[in-house]
């Protein structure tokens, strides 16, 4: 029995406000299924943020569509878990995962916790905040005791956990079940594989270069999926790598040198199928950046698809020693307007606010709002106790049922 695991696939992601990059996110969703149908598998396992958001575009809803008919076609099945993109924390909401199970989609969720295919357990749950991880955390605790009656099983998550991750996460390796074969996880974008329990754990990476940020272990590990062999004792993994789209290029170009500088770039990218996107940094400048950045864009703008350029000026360091003489910064303006309120943790939410807008971290700032939210008004939030979510959830279950079967 072989199965193909992938995540973070983000269909429908419209990188930079560029229609060529979220139709760059499709095209690879395409040749991963492709490569899966290629690979001869028996299942695929989908780890969540399928999609960018909760109400993916129809364009997006098509692409996933076109590619879960080709594998139905393959007679391959998916199984499937809503991510923390792909669902919401409002009550009454199911994740857009859910209009595919007519199709044949295998939607894992709190109600559909598990699966048999043939001897194999799989199980799993969507996404939790860390705001709810003593529910998911007993919840695991449940799937762990149903996987310990079968010979074979999946656990499918979409977490972050401590050890693989330096951001926020909502799971320490103790919180997971040790009893599970195989770990398919989602939600880092990097490729991680690891002994876990008696098993494997993988997180087999976003599938395009997502945040530029990714960009060292894309040129590392490539982007891609992985095959995993599950007749032996121990899990075999195969990953398969898939080009994106274009490449993206990253270089740090002195200002003094900058001739030179752009003209190796040139001869890097003048052969490329697609225009690639340039991360430039331009160091020692003491010129006007308006300038630099025509010229940057006469020279290149014609052979890239996008230039993001910083500019680090030769008198940055006397900048900064004004910013920390004087006496209020942004920060301490902002505690300073909200003081009226006498709430620490409206004070708390401005400023971290402020921090993740200011470096257009849009979704840190969405998940950061969800949090307080459910953290400071428990009454309008559908999980605050466990019996009552798995009501809502019920209720859910059959309104949809009434609507599409
Ligand atoms: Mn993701």
């Amino acid at each position: 029995m072989k199965f193909a695991h992938l995540a973070d696939t983000h269909l429908g992601y419209r990188q930079f406000g560029l229609i060529e990059r979220e139709k760059d996110f499709y095209e690879v969703f395409g040749k991963v299924i492709d490569k899966i149908i290629e690979e001869k598998v028996d299942f695929v396992i989908h780890s969540g943020d399928l999609f960018e958001n909760a109400k993916p575009s129809p364009m997006a809803l098509l692409e996933f569509q076109k590619g879960l008919l080709k594998l139905k076609g393959a007679g391959i099945p998916m199984y499937a878990i809503a991510g923390n993109h792909d669902s919401t924390l409002r009550k009454g909401s199911i994740p857009p995962q859910v209009v595919f199970k007519k199709m044949g989609l295998k939607v894992i969720s709190p109600i559909n916790t598990n699966y048999m295919h043939g001897d194999i357990f799989i199980a799993g749950l969507p996404f939790y905040p860390a705001s709810k991880s003593k529910v998911l955390k007993s919840k695991l605790v449940d799937l762990s005791k149903k996987a310990a009656n079968h010979e074979k099983s999946i656990l499918v998550l979409h977490q972050g956990i401590d050890n693989y991750f330096d951001y926020q996460y909502e799971l320490e390796p103790g919180d997971i079940p040790d009893n599970f074969n195989y770990y398919a996880l989602g939600h880092i974008h990097k490729y991680i594989v690891s002994d876990f329990g008696k098993g494997k754990l993988v997180y087999p990476g976003s599938g395009e270069i997502w945040k530029t940020d990714e960009l060292e272990d894309y040129n590392l590990n490539g982007k891609g999926f992985v095959v995993v062999d599950f007749d032996g004792s121990k899990p075999q993994i195969k990953r398969v790598k898939v080009d994106v789209s274009r490449e993206f290029i990253k270089r740090s170009l002195d200002y003094h040198n900058l001739e030179s500088g752009i003209n190796g770039i040139k001869e890097t990218i003048k052969d490329f199928d697609k225009k690639p996107i340039l991360i430039l940094e331009i160091n020692n400048v003491d010129s006007d950046t308006g300038i630099i950045y025509e010229l940057i864009n006469r020279e290149l703008g014609e052979l890239s698809l996008m230039i993001r350029p910083t500019f680090n000026l030769v008198d940055d360091e006397i900048e900064i020693e004004l910013t920390r003489d004087s006496p209020v910064g942004p920060e301490e303006l902002l505690i300073e307007k909200l003081e009226g309120y006498e709430n620490e943790d409206v004070q708390k939410l401005a400023v971290d606010l402020y921090n993740f807008l200011s470096k257009d971290k849009l979704e840190d700032s969405q998940e950061l709002i969800d949090q307080y939210f459910i953290e400071h008004y428990p009454s309008l939030e559908s999980e605050d106790d466990e019996e009552e979510s798995e009501k809502d959830t019920d209720d859910i279950q059959v309104t949809f049922k009434g609507v599409l079967e």
